[in-house]
């Protein structure tokens, strides 16, 4: 008999245990990964290092910090044509601005001086984000 209160009280630890740990885990999850991010996970399929894809009318990832000397590339995954333009929809900084791109099409650029550089796609001005570079 004692045996048994003990099995129970053994398995009831457990159970709680498991309730718990799932609870923290998946509100971790939700706190700190974003729907898109979760989508990313599912494809299987995310940007590579120096990568900045476009898609879903958006930039994966939306802010991202390189160093000096880091080329980056952006790669259009979706059907919607994009461009990538340095400044802001009313003013162009000069610094880079691709030709437009279709699905699969590719820019490429090498940020050479520390800053925070911002960005935009010229077909959907509301596509707009900056990069940081470091030293
Ligand atoms: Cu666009």
């Amino acid at each position: 008999m004692k045996t048994l209160i003990n099995g129970k009280k053994i398995t009831l630890f457990i159970l709680l245990a498991t309730i718990i740990s799932t609870g923290l885990f998946f509100g971790f999850s939700n706190s700190n990964i974003s729907a898109l991010d979760v989508k990313i996970l599912q494809d299987g399929d995310k940007p590579a290092e120096n990568e900045i894809w476009l898609d879903k009318l958006t930039f994966i990832p939306k802010m991202k910090v390189i160093k000096v000397g880091t080329k980056i590339t952006w790669i259009n995954k979706e059907t919607a044509m994009h461009t990538v333009i340095s400044g802001a929809p009313d003013a162009k900084s000069g610094l880079f601005e691709s030709k437009t791109m279709g699905e699969g099409g590719k820019f490429a650029f090498t940020f050479t001086e520390p800053g925070i550089i911002k960005y935009y796609c010229g077909t959907h001005e509301d596509m707009m984000t900056a990069i940081i570079i470091v030293k």
